[in-house]
């Protein structure tokens, strides 16, 4: 494993705000130089967290930065491109210019986890920002309306994703049935390492979804009825439940009723319980109506909220901190239990960890008062960072750097872990 000189906190955060300033581009803080070159959603929720207390002028850039790329549908798309950089799949692919409801600058036709509630929250409580609050609610209330209107494909209260990469988790083993049973495509299509991702061919089926879908001119009717791939994924739902709460938390600093987000939180909660929940959260395929039964950190989302009741909130924590996670690691969280089959060490989303899911595991361990818990969370994401730097995901059992190096996330949240 590379060795990297002891660093202290003060030091370790410059390295982490000079990375931060090197990715952003004057409009946006792409995730890592090179391998992603424009704005990603989720991304920029976890840099706008991290920047919070240091640059809250960026923060606040950076959300109106994501906010240019929203649609009329209220719809926040996964990718907003703001410059020509080349990268695939782009503009090309999604065509977002000849849509309607589509802003002026090019984005991607796809969604990903609804963090910004949860990051303008978050904003507001390191700064006090009223204006701010003002200025962004009305753009993310319309973004939960699309989730709720455009999304609850299993009619419950629950927000579908119709693609893995609207998931974040892109490559996790909880899609592999959902993909398999799409056709075999070959398109050849390589934007990635796929040594470090998929182990099949499910790339090319990743870009047949999203064309499926873009021909369909990104209409809510075909997803209900026609597009094939849709799932209930617990962590963009407990995400979502959390920005909600966020959401009835700053309504009235935005002049707005809290009432709506409030129920909002409480459909959300309860179709997690009802739909989700079997021992711990797994996904729920909607096409095979089926619960499907790998635990992934994904399962740990709906943590993030302080109602969860106290039976899911212990038994979850459990599995967390079990041999099957936490328990058989040196370092958290890995993002696939480890006595699964599918559990890969060395590729993406099927193994490694992750300073973003470590984060909001932290969080979670902070909303239902688990202090060790947390402490522990903290203090292995750190070591991971101060050993390996700032890289993409991280080996769970030797805290060597894998992906991608100078990843924005990484950087922004170790910030907030540091203060
Ligand atoms: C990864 O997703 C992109 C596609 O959007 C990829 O696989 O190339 C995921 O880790 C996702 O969660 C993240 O937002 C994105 C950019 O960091 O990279």
């Amino acid at each position: 494993m590379e060795a990297r000189p002891a660093v202290d906190d003060a030091a370790l955060g410059r390295e982490a705000l000079s990375v931060l300033e090197a990715n952003w581009t004057g409009s946006a803080t792409v995730p890592a130089p090179g391998l992603y070159p424009h704005q990603w959603s989720w991304d920029s929720a976890f840099v706008a967290i991290g920047l919070a207390r240091h640059r809250p002028d960026r923060a606040r850039a950076e959300l109106l930065g994501l906010l240019d790329g929203q649609w009329a549908t209220g719809m926040i798309p996964h990718i907003v491109f703001h410059t020509p950089e080349a990268y695939f799949p782009g503009p090309a692919v999604w065509r977002s210019e000849d849509h309607p409801a589509a802003p002026r600058v090019l984005t991607s036709g796809l969604t990903a986890p609804p963090l910004h509630g949860l990051a303008l929250w978050w904003l507001y409580r390191h700064t006090g920002d009223d204006a701010f609050v003002r200025r962004a609610f009305p753009a993310l209330a319309a973004q939960h309306a699309y989730l709720a209107g455009a999304r609850d494909l299993g009619g419950a209260g629950l927000a579908a994703i119709v693609h893995p990469w609207e998931s974040g988790m892109d490559d996790s083993p909880a899609w592999d049935g959902a993909l398999a049973a799409l056709p075999e495509i070959r398109y050849g299509y390589r934007n990635v390492d796929l040594d470090e991702r998929h182990p099949d061919s499910d790339h090319d089926r990743y870009v047949w979804l999203a064309l499926r879908y873009r021909n369909a001119g990104y209409q809510a009717g075909y997803l209900r009825d026609e597009h094939p791939f849709a799932i209930e994924d617990p962590l963009f739902n407990g995400i979502w439940l959390a920005s909600c709460q966020a959401l009835a938390e700053l309504a009235p600093i935005a002049g707005a009723d809290p009432v709506p987000h409030v129920e909002q939180a409480e459909r959300i909660r309860s179709a997690l319980l009802d739909r989700l929940w079997d021992g711990c959260f797994y996904a729920r395929d909607l096409r095979d109506e089926r619960l499907v039964r790998i635990c992934t950190v994904g399962g740990f989302g709906p943590l993030l909220d302080p109602g969860l009741p106290a039976l899911q909130v212990n038994t979850a924590v459990e599995v967390l901190e079990s041999a099957r996670f936490m328990g058989a690691t040196g370092y958290p969280v890995p993002s696939c239990e480890i006595r699964a089959v599918q559990f890969d060490r060395t590729r993406y989303w099927r193994g490694p960890s992750w300073v973003n899911t470590n984060w909001l595991l932290r969080r979670a361990a902070a909303v239902h008062g688990l202090e060790s818990l947390g402490r522990q969370l903290t203090n292995g994401t750190l070591r991971l960072v101060r050993q390996a730097g700032f890289r993409e995901c991280f080996d769970p059992f030797d805290g060597s750097g894998r992906g991608c190096r100078d990843f924005s996330w990484s950087a922004a949240l170790t910030l907030d872990l540091l203060a």
